[in-house]
């Protein structure tokens, strides 16, 4: 017998920094198998509904309130079933109606760690099926001698130092949530006299122009605050538009307002989640905005300058690179470099 038992309520946990985000991964099967077991202790383990999450170990944040639960694939196409669950920060709310290509960056390496996938002797590729909008990325990563390596020379924007690099490919991401690409079924919409161009591409987002809300879109995000009574019945009604339903209570879609570039990007970006200003922009989200301003007669699109298939989305804290291959109206493939690293590995005690 162990000399210091854990007490029963202990979960297996590993807190990551993945991408630009930060969360708890878990293996499914540390977790209670019922949706609203898992997900009532999964708010105990946050700290949730309080805004500074003092009682848990979330971050204060939308993209520090952040779940990964993590399992072998039940598909032949993939190693391992990823669900990614968004844990609200002030409201009792857990939801898997949105993918996150943030945390995606810590599942492979995850997936190494505990054993789910063995290690190549110089890089690892792991299959991913993405639950959430039921289709599969592919992680690339570092693993000398069959172990996993953070430390690297690769830099993001919004992260300090740098850390190993982890690409990201990605397919079938049309329409993740909401069933295709444009959702409405128009390139172009008007909700409330504000033209959007309403996406889908691993992300439900509406892309609108910052100067339709007074804004020059070069704001930081700290200023941008203020919009989010603008910005929500605009999404609301967007989210009917879109199939997505009644989104008063969802974390999708998104809304970025672009503007034309100024530091040598595709397109300047303003994103909020689903109205907090982001500090920088998702991956999945950036994937979708870069779609967008491909797309002749979307909104940005003339703003945009595109030389090729890499999308340069310049956002409130430097840039993200990302990868979009139009074959006609249909997306070939997407893919991202992101970079995470492994925080803390050991069991967290959940508020009772
Ligand atoms: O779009 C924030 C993030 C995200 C999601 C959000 C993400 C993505 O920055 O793939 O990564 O949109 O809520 O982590």
């Amino acid at each position: 017998m162990s000399p210091n038992p854990l007490p029963a309520s202990g979960v297996r946990c590993l807190l990551m920094r993945g991408g630009t985000s930060k969360g708890a991964y878990f293996l499914a099967e540390d977790l209670p198998a019922d949706p609203g077991e898992r997900d009532d202790l999964l708010l105990r383990v946050m700290g949730s509904p309080d805004p500074r999450q003092i009682d848990g170990i979330g971050g204060a944040h939308p993209l520090t309130s952040k779940v990964a639960v993590i399992s072998p694939a039940a598909g032949a196409d993939s190693d391992v079933d990823y669900l990614f669950l968004q844990v609200g920060v002030e409201e009792a709310t857990v939801t898997d109606r949105q993918n996150c290509g943030n945390i995606l960056a810590g599942v492979g390496p995850f997936a190494v760690e505990r054993g789910l996938v063995a290690p190549g002797r110089e890089t690892t590729s792991v299959r991913i099926h993405m639950v959430n909008s039921d289709s599969v990325a592919m992680a690339t990563f570092p693993t000398p001698g069959g172990v996993v390596q953070y430390d690297g020379d690769t830099a993001i924007s919004d992260v300090p130092g740098t850390a190993a690099a982890i690409t990201l490919d990605f397919a079938d991401t049309e329409g993740s949530a909401s069933g295709s690409l444009l959702p409405t079924g128009n390139v172009r919409d008007v909700i409330d006299g504000i033209e959007v161009t309403c996406i889908d591409n691993g992300m439900p987002v509406v892309v609108a122009y910052a100067r339709d809300f007074g804004i020059t879109g070069y704001e930081s995000a700290a200023e941008l605050a203020r919009l989010a009574d603008r910005i929500q019945p605009m999404r609301l009604e967007a989210g009917k538009l879109m199939g997505l339903g009644d989104v008063s209570e969802a974390s999708v879609p998104k809304t970025t307002l672009v503007a034309a570039p100024r530091d040598g990007g595709t397109i300047c970006t303003r994103t909020f989640i689903p109205v907090k200003p982001h500090t920088s922009i998702g991956v999945l989200g950036a994937v979708s905005v870069g779609t967008a301003v491909l797309m002749d007669g979307a909104v940005g699109h003339e703003l945009a300058h595109v030389t090729g298939n890499r999308l340069d989305i310049e956002h409130p804290s430097g840039h993200l690179e990302v990868e979009v291959e139009l074959d006609g109206a249909h997306v070939r493939r997407s893919g991202v470099v992101r970079t995470a690293r492994k925080l803390f590995d050991g069991t967290v005690f959940p508020r009772s």
